[in-house]
């Protein structure tokens, strides 16, 4: 790992070797396939499958029957998991609920704001490097949670065919209703513009790789994206009164997603960094990981060395990680002066891994500094609001005149008479216009 030794001067974003920008290459061949989907529907989409995933596709749907099956291929052990977390994402996303709402105004005027779900959402569920169920869940449960009808799931063919047992497992208990077994930027395509086989949706979120990402930038505006995430990060915060071999582990939990992860770790001791290099060193070579989680660890990751808490916070606060653990004595102490991070995991008992499977958060969060300004995946990214204004004559005599006023300095003269018309007719005294 690289070390930044800060002495009398904070971190600044520049220091950190973030991947963040999608490559040019990879923007261009994901625009043409892109447009060519939308041009040309399933006959592009097979050749694309034929072309990056080796397989001939006749048909891209996927019986839903299949979803059952696996349930019962698991194993008890992964289903009760499954379920054990399934409730506990839905339990917290619940709380996410936003109710519609009126309000009355004295002259009987009302205003409000509609939720309403949206109709339908597309989830990508990267079928490469490893397979995440986990990810299924935490993007189909929030869509259900909002009411969406239709969750439509897409995911590539794995490399010995067909979809993962577990990803259908876990697609079966969030409540997935229709599957695709199709990925990469075709899959994004098909589901902003639709295809002759895969209806179109008005949203599209979940995880991939750069030409999903890069496909998922390019159909923004066209569909709706939940973010374009880059590779994932851990940032932790520790002191002397962390275990070095756990804040070890836990730096290999994110590195091994990734060669492109990104571990940060914030100390003030420089002995105790070296310690959990040394504890890196004696797990990793004990990973099926090992290659992916030493060249992250290598490329990626950065030990950051501050003079003081203060300074050590001002440095999480400028990596803005998409993941914080505090493992400090005061953890909670501290929780107030964290103002950027996409998920906090406060205390020494709360790891990264947790939050991924199972403490109920969403674990699709703001990537590479985005937690500056940006949110976790929730409830809200699956609904929209309308607002609403209902009028009675008493508030349209009231807001007419300014209404006019307002579009005599605009310049719009049919504005005006829109208001001028209604408010004559009050005044003559009918009581329609
Ligand atoms: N840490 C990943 C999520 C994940 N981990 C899925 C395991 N499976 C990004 O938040
Ligand atoms: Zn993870």
């Amino acid at each position: 790992m690289r070390y930044i030794q800060l002495f009398d001067k904070n971190l600044e974003a520049g220091q950190l070797p973030r991947q963040g920008v999608l490559p040019q290459a990879v923007m261009d061949s994901a625009a043409s396939i892109v447009a060519d989907v939308r041009e040309r529907g399933d006959k592009a989409l097979r050749e694309y499958c034929k072309k990056f995933d080796g397989v001939d596709i006749s048909d891209f749907a996927v019986d839903p029957s299949v979803m059952d099956d696996a349930l019962e291929q698991v194993g008890p052990a992964f289903r009760a998991a499954l379920e054990k977390a399934a409730a506990q994402i839905r339990d917290f996303h619940q709380r996410e609920v936003e109710q519609s709402w009126f309000t009355t105004r004295a002259d009987g005027t009302m205003l409000g704001c509609r939720v309403t779900p949206l109709p339908a959402v597309g989830i990508y569920v990267p079928g490469g490097r490893a397979q995440y169920p986990s990810t299924v869940l935490m993007n189909a449960i929030p869509a259900k949670v909002a009411g969406v009808k239709r969750i439509v799931m897409v995911t590539p063919p794995q490399k010995e065919g067909g979809i993962s047992p577990y990803t259908l497992a876990a697609a079966k208990v969030a409540g997935v209703d229709e599957i695709y077994m199709v990925g990469g930027a075709q899959a994004v395509a098909a589901l902003a513009f639709g295809t002759e086989s895969i209806p179109k949706v008005a949203k599209v979120t979940g995880p991939g790789n750069a030409f999903v990402a890069a496909a998922k930038r390019l159909v923004s505006g066209d569909v709706g994206i939940d973010m374009v995430a880059g590779p994932s990060e851990v940032c932790v915060l520790a002191d002397e009164s962390a275990n070095p071999m756990v804040v070890a582990a836990d730096l290999m939990a994110q590195a091994e997603h990734d060669p492109l992860a990104a571990c940060y770790l914030v100390t003030y001791s420089e002995s105790f960094a070296r310690d959990v290099e040394r504890g890196i060193e004696l797990l990793v070579s004990q990973s099926p990981r090992e290659e992916i989680t030493r060249t992250s660890l290598a490329n990626e990751g950065v030990i950051v060395l501050a003079n003081s808490l203060d300074q050590a916070v001002a440095a999480v606060n400028t990596i803005a990680p998409e993941h914080l653990e505090l493992h400090c004595e005061d953890a909670m102490g501290l929780l107030g002066k964290i103002e950027n991070a996409g998920a906090i995991f406060v205390g020494k008992w709360s790891s990264e891994p947790l939050g991924d499977y199972v403490a109920g958060p969403n674990h699709t969060l703001p990537t590479g500094g985005t937690a500056l300004f940006s949110n976790p995946l929730s409830v809200e990214d699956f609904v929209k609001r309308s607002s609403v204004v209902c009028y009675t004559p008493a508030g349209l005599l009231k807001d007419a005149p300014a209404t006019q006023t307002l579009a005599q300095g605009e310049g719009l003269w049919a504005h005006a008479l829109s208001a001028a018309l209604r408010r004559r007719a009050l005044e003559q005294g009918e009581d329609s216009v």
